[in-house]
Formats: C-alpha cells, structure tokens, sequence
C-alpha cells in the first residue's frame, strides 16, 4: 500500500498544475450497467474460479445492473478458443472484457477489433506480451519479484553444493509463466549467489494434470540428478508433487513453484513441496473488475498517474508496466511464501 501510494505521489508532482486531481483516489460508483466478461486461460482451474468470485464479489457490491459472465474455452482449445471468444465480444459490443491471456500476441488482433468496436480490454494474471489490444493489465505482483522468489526458492532447495533444477511450465504461450521464468533466468545469470543452481530444462504440462504428472515423471527419468522441479503453475505444481509422492523420489527432488495453498498442503506438510508462493486470486478478481468497470463506464481514463479506489481494498495507480514497453499495469502485490510454518492456516 505504502509504494502505491508513494507513486502516485510522484506522479502528481510530475504533473504539476493537475496534480490535485490525481492525488485524488477516483471513487469507483456503481450503478451505471454495463456488460462485461471475465475470460479466464480456461475452464477448470481452481484459482480462475477464485477470480470469478472476487469479480463476482465487486459486481454485486457496484450494483452494476449488467451483466457479468464467465466463461472460458476448453484446456484443449484454449488458444483458439480464447480467440475465437475475444472476437465474439467484439460482436457483442460488450462493455468490458477481462482477459487472462493465454494466446501470447496472437490475441492482438481479436482484441484490438473488441477495442475497435468500443469494448476496454484488461488483463489480469497473463497480459498481452505486446500490449496491443489491451488497455491495462492487473499485475498480481510484480513479474522480477517472481523470478527472484523462484530463484532464491531453488537455491536453498539445492543447497550449498548446488544441484539441477528442471521447469515444469503450463502452455507454450502463457506470457505470465514465459515471463517469470525469463525473469528467473535472469536472476540466475546476474547474481553469483544462484551459480550453483543449473537450469536443465523446460517442460510444458499444458496447465493439465495429467499432461504435467507425465512431464513430471519424465523429467526425473531424463535426468538422474535432479533436485529441483520448479513449477509456475498451480496445476503444474500440483502434479509434480503428486508425481514425486506416487514414486517415493520427495526426498531426492523438491517440488516449488506457484501453488494454492489449499491444493498444495499434504505435500507441504510431507516434504515433498517444501515451500512455493502465490498471491491471492479472489483480490486479483476484484481489483481488476473495479478497474474494468471504472473504464468501462468512464470513470477511468487510464492514463499513467491515475489513481482509484478499489473498494476494501484501498488505492491503486495506473503505471508504466516496466516489463513490457508501451503498456500499462495496476500492481497488486504481495504474494506469500508458504511452508510446512503457515501452509494448513492459509489452506482452510
Ligand atoms: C495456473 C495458471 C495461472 C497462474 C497460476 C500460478 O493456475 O497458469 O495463469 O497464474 O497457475
């Protein structure tokens, strides 16, 4: 809270005479319909339906008389399918479109057609990594942060002697997990502290179950002195744990990443996933309806520097994302590092 609010005095004092009206938080008020969609990478995921009720949570709170809807495509058709709704919407005129993205640019035109044809298009959880055809992302955290946590999750995971770390990712096209591991990377190469930890490789699960079980089991047969299966992804991380308990190997390889708390703490709890971070998707949800729907009916503009009321929970600014040129985000933050210490507490 405190950053937020030390950026967006900044950036009032760079706006000099205007600067009153953005020190300001807008108030979001509700009332005013509109029709939006909640676009989650797709259907199935446990965290995505925590977003829908934290969406769901500030559609009834803002009294908006539209409609909110959420759908998503099958696992199985996830790029195509995502596409194929964004360009629906654009049909549809709707007022809003909130998008976890999962198509990497080949969004962009879809999504520039919804823009075109009046619709706002935020991203939450996975942005466009071009940034055309969106108006904002709603950054759960921010994306360096994940690529130190992972780092530093792996390192004390290996040890002093360092060891092999293997990625267990979701979809090929996923920029928020292509995003978090470039950033992991860099970390591992700029700081001499992670030098003992080697990336051997990285795998795709799809964000499936059984997809990520397989990988999982792969990767362990592919090589035989690994220690680490990094995976960011709750569905990914998930399976590999489970992976590693079915074949006895929880003490030879740890299992970290991303994980909700409530999926991950028999795993935790038996050592077989040690310790993983994430940040609460329901607050994810609700911020970036508030921030939709503030465009949406006008309230928002936007622009760099302006800041809103998200409900219960506070002020927020619309800033330069600094990960992707050109474009936008609202950051959230914090996520948490769960361990055996507080994983059952934030389970239940
Ligand atoms: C899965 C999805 C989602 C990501 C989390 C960590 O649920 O890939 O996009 O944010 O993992």
């Amino acid at each position: 809270m405190k950053t937020k609010h030390v950026l967006g005095l900044t950036a009032a004092l760079m706006l000099g005479g205007t600067s009153l009206a953005y020190a300001e938080a807008i108030k979001i008020n509700g009332g005013t319909a509109a029709d939006m969609v909640l676009l989650p990478k797709f259907l199935g995921i446990l965290v995505f339906d925590q977003a829908n009720e934290g969406a769901q949570e500030a559609h009834a709170e803002l009294a908006n008389g539209g409609t909110l809807t959420f759908q998503g495509p099958t696992p199985e058709n996830s790029v195509a399918g995502q596409i194929e709704m964004v360009t629906t919407a654009a049909t549809q005129k709707l007022a809003a479109l909130m998008l976890s993205n999962n198509a990497g640019d080949q969004i962009s035109p879809s999504a520039q057609a919804a823009q075109a044809a009046g619709t706002k298009v935020v991203t939450w959880d996975s942005p466009i990594p071009s940034g055309a055809g969106e108006d904002l992302f709603i950054s759960q955290v921010d994306f360096g942060s994940i690529g130190v946590v992972m780092a530093d999750m792996a390192l004390s995971m290996v040890g002093a002697d360092g060891g092999e770390m293997a990625v267990l990712s979701a979809t090929p096209d996923a920029a928020n997990q292509n995003a978090w591991i470039d950033a992991m990377k860099k970390v591992l190469a700029e700081d001499a502290k992670y030098a003992g930890v080697k990336l051997v490789d990285v795998v795709y699960g799809d964000d499936q179950a059984e997809v990520s079980y397989n990988r999982a089991l792969a990767l362990v047969d592919k090589y035989p002195n690994l220690e680490v299966i990094m995976a960011p992804t709750t569905v990914g991380i998930q399976a590999a744990a489970k992976a590693m308990q079915d074949e006895n190997l929880c003490g030879k390889v740890g299992v970290s990443g991303l994980g909700l708390p409530s999926e991950m703490v028999s795993y935790t709890l038996n050592g077989c996933a040690p310790q993983f971070a994430l940040w609460d998707f329901r607050d994810l949800g609700y911020l970036t309806y508030y921030a939709a729907y503030g465009l949406a009916t006008g309230q928002l503009t936007g622009e760099i520097g302006e800041t809103f009321t998200a409900g219960r929970m506070g002020d927020y600014t619309i800033e330069a994302d600094p990960g992707r040129a050109n474009a936008k985000r609202v950051l959230m933050g914090p996520f948490t590092v769960y361990t055996k210490d507080n994983v059952e507490a934030a389970s239940k």
